[in-house]
């Protein structure tokens, strides 16, 4: 019978101090993992312990940004030394800027990249090589829908997005032979900080065009909730997801299958 449960197993998720992260940590830790997650900020840091203490889960907080291969280093080594080797590794932290491509400065592009696709690279590589010593290791990315679908104004995120997704691939064919498996999750779109702006009521109160633009390209009718991915993180993050690598698990109430509801 497959296995769920998450019991003695070290899972570090990037970015976890709220949102999506979050939930997924949440998930992971009733599940038996320890968590260990990471941020920038002191402000979250500080509201993301209190949220994990008043949900009972003893996690553990570093201070690190994911584009500092150094401090990444640093942070994988310590956890290694107080808690353990790491498991499981979630490589969720992420940022969107949305800005048309042709107003876009390049710096802001590479910012995106940095902190979607170069930085999960850098964190699964500093794990990677302890995994093959323990025996094996589970890591998911973040993807995303638009690591299959572009839109206006994100042509950085989509860019990256597509390319965790091979990403993810190429770290499963590379490791796989070590019991390494390398899978994605893409959630939809989740009501979350992230996409506040998308969601946010207009100056008369009525609901956001785009808000109601997704509402009818899902066939759920809905937008996801961070809770959605629980069940998709402790299965890719088990031992029931051996033999999977290398997958993109879209968690999108349907949107990628669906042409969307005729306008009214
Ligand atoms: P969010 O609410 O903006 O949270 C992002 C998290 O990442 C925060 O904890 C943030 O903490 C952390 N972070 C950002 N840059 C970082 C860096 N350089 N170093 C360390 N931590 C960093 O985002 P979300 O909606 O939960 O999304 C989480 C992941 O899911 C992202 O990869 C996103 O692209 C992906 N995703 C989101 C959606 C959606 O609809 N929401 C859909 C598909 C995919 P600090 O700012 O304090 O560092
Ligand atoms: C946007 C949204 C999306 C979601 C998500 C969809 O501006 O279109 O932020 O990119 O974050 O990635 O899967």
């Amino acid at each position: 019978m497959a296995n769920f449960r998450l019991d003695g197993k070290v899972a570090l998720v990037t970015g976890a101090a709220y949102g999506i992260g979050y939930s997924m940590a949440k998930a992971l830790a009733n599940a038996g993992a320890k968590i260990v997650f990471n941020c920038r900020g002191k402000e979250h840091m500080d509201a993301a312990l209190a949220q994990y203490k008043a949900d009972k889960i003893d996690a553990k907080g570093y201070f690190c940004d994911v584009t500092d291969e150094d401090a990444v280093i640093k942070m994988v080594e310590d956890i290694k030394k107080t808690i353990g080797v790491i498991d499981i590794l979630v490589n969720n932290a992420g940022i969107i800027k949305r800005i048309p491509m042709t107003e876009m400065k390049k710096a802001d592009f590479e910012q995106v990249i940095d902190i979607d696709l170069v930085a999960p690279y850098v964190v699964s590589k500093a794990v990677i090589p302890d995994m093959i010593k323990k025996g094996g290791g589970k890591i998911i990315n973040i993807c995303s829908m638009m690591s299959e679908l572009g839109r206006e104004t994100i042509s950085a995120y989509a860019a990256a997005k597509g390319g965790l997704k091979m990403l993810t691939r190429n770290i499963a064919s590379e490791f796989g032979e070590f019991n390494i498996q390398c899978n994605g999750i893409g959630p939809g779109y989740i009501a979350t900080p992230q996409t506040a702006p998308l969601r946010e009521k207009q100056p008369d109160g009525s609901q956001h065009p785009f808000d109601k633009f997704i509402v009818a390209k899902t066939p759920a009718a809905r937008w996801g909730d961070p809770e959605d991915l629980e069940g998709p993180i402790v299965f890719l993050a088990s031992n029931a997801s051996d033999f999977v690598n290398g997958h993109i698990l879209y968690v999108d109430g349907g949107i990628l299958a669906y042409i969307g509801k005729q306008p009214k």
